[in-house]
C-alpha cells in the first residue's frame, strides 16, 4: 500500500494556479492522507494540501462529490446558521477540477488555510468536548434531511464490524508473520469482547441509518483562537451513510481517555467521566430533535464498540505486517495501540452504570 513518489511540490501548485514560492510543513497527525500547510512571504493566504490515499479511498473524485453534495445541502437549507457548518472551500485546478492527479497518479486538493484557528490533539478542556461534540451533533442534526442516495460509499464497510471481525479471523489464521505468538493477551481480548459485535448485529435493524461523519476525533473540528468555539468540522472524507452511536462512540473512544493512543503506560488510561460529562451534553443538546430513544440508550455501547472495532483493526494491521496503520516509528507500535484501546475499553465497561446515568440525565433535561 505505499504510494507512488510525487513531482515537486511547486508542480502540484502550479497545477492549482499557484506559482509563487511556497514552503511546506507536515499539518496533523492523520494516520491515512498527507496533510501540508503551504505558506508564502508574498501571499498573505495560507494553504492547506492534502494528499488522498486512494488505497484506502479508491474513488477520491466520489469522496469529493459527497463533500460538495453537503455543502450545496447546507447552503440550500440555509443551515449555515451555526458557525460549525461554514465548510471548507476547495480551491480548483487550471482545468476547473477538485482534485490535481500528479504524474505518480496521486491525487491532491487544497483549500485555504482558515486563520485564527487551533486544533487539539488531547482534550485537557472540558469546553473543547462539549464544544466538539455540539459541532458534530450539529453537524448529524443538519445533515438528517440529506437524502441517504445522494452519498458515496467512500470506503465499503468502514464501520462494518462483522467485516472488521472476519478479516481478523482470517488474518490470525494465516499469520503471515508469526506475531499472533506475540499478541496472545490482546487476542484473547478481542475474542473475550466479540459478544459487543454479536449485540450490535442485534441492535442495527432497529436503528436509523443517517449520514454521519465516521471520523469524529478530536483533531477534526478547528476552534476559533478569538472565541474558542468549533468554527469547522473537517475531515470530511468518511462523510457517508452510518449511524449515531458510530459517531458518538468515537468520541467517547478519542476525547474521554486519560491518555492519548500512542500512550504505551496502560496505568495512565482511563476514561475520564467528567470530560464525558461534558460532551454527552454537547452532543445530546445538539441532537435532541433528532435522536431516537434507541440511539440515546445505545450511546455508551457505541463508545465500547467503537473502542473494541479500533483495537482490533490496530491488532489485525500489527497481526498482517502493518499494511493500513503504516505510519509507524517502532515495529510494535500498533501492537501498543490495541493494548491502549482496550486498556480504555475496560475503563468504559468498569464505568458503564454510571455513564447510561449521565446520558439519562440529559436526556430527561432536554
Ligand atoms: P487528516 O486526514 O490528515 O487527518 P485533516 O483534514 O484532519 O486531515 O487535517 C489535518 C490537520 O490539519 C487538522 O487536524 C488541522 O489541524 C489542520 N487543518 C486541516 N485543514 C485546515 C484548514 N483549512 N485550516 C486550518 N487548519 C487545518
Ligand atoms: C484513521 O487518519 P485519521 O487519524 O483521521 C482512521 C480512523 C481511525 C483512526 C485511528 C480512513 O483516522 O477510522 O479511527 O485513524 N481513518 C480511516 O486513530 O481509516
Ligand atoms: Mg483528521
Amino acid at each position: 500500500m505505499v504510494l507512488k513518489p510525487s513531482p515537486p511540490f511547486e508542480d502540484i501548485l502550479a497545477g492549482f494556479g499557484l506559482n509563487n514560492t511556497f514552503s511546506h510543513t507536515p499539518l496533523g497527525q492523520g494516520h491515512i492522507n498527507d496533510t501540508y500547510l503551504i505558506s508564502s512571504e508574498i501571499e498573505t493566504k495560507s494553504y492547506v494540501l492534502q494528499r488522498i490515499n486512494h488505497f484506502v479511498f479508491e474513488r477520491p473524485d466520489q469522496l469529493m462529490e459527497n463533500i460538495e453534495t453537503i455543502k450545496n445541502h447546507v447552503t440550500e437549507n440555509n443551515l449555515c446558521t451555526g458557525e460549525e457548518l461554514s465548510l471548507l472551500n476547495y480551491r480548483k485546478t487550471k482545468e476547473g477540477e477538485l482534485l490535481f492527479t500528479d504524474s505518480g497518479g496521486n491525487y491532491w486538493r487544497l483549500n485555504e488555510f482558515i486563520p485564527d484557528t487551533f486544533t487539539v490533539e488531547f482534550v485537557e478542556d472540558k469546553d473543547h468536548a462539549y464544544a466538539a461534540a455540539h459541532a458534530f451533533g450539529k453537524f448529524a442534526s443538519n445533515l438528517s434531511t440529506l437524502p441517504l442516495a445522494q452519498m458515496h460509499e467512500t470506503i465499503k464497510n468502514f464501520h462494518n464490524a462483522e467485516m472488521r471481525m472476519s478479516k481478523f479471523h482470517d488474518v490470525t489464521k494465516r499469520n503471515p508473520l508469526n506475531r499472533v505468538e506475540l499478541a496472545q493477551d490482546e487476542l484473547k481480548m478481542a475474542l473475550e469482547h466479540e459478544y459487543l459485535v454479536h449485540m450490535l448485529n442485534n441492535l442495527l435493524p432497529k436503528m436509523l441509518i443517517r449520514v454521519t461523519h465516521n471520523d469524529t476525533k478530536i483533531n477534526n473540528v478547528l476552534f476559533s483562537r478569538n472565541t474558542g468555539q468549533v468554527v469547522s468540522v473537517i475531515d470530511l472524507d468518511t462523510v457517508m451513510p452510518g449511524y449515531l452511536i458510530y459517531d458518538f462512540g468515537d468520541m467517547v473512544r478519542t476525547f474521554s481517555p486519560s491518555a492519548g493512543e500512542e500512550e504505551i503506560d496502560l496505568t495512565k488510561i482511563e476514561l475520564r467521566k467528567s470530560i464525558f460529562t461534558a460532551l454527552a451534553d454537547g452532543y445530546l443538546q445538539a441532537t435532541h430533535p433528532i435522536i431516537s430513544e434507541i440511539e440515546s440508550e445505545h450511546l455508551v455501547f457505541g463508545g465500547m464498540l467503537m473502542t473494541y472495532v479500533q483495537a482490533v483493526r490496530f491488532l489485525t494491521d500489527y497481526i498482517e505486517g502493518d499494511v493500513y496503520y503504516h505510519k509507524i516509528l517502532r515495529a510494535d507500535q500498533n501492537l501498543q495501540r490495541a493494548r491502549n484501546q482496550f486498556a480504555l475499553l475496560n475503563s468504559i465497561i468498569d464505568q458503564k452504570e454510571d455513564l447510561e446515568a449521565i446520558i439519562h440525565q440529559f436526556n430527561f433535561q432536554n
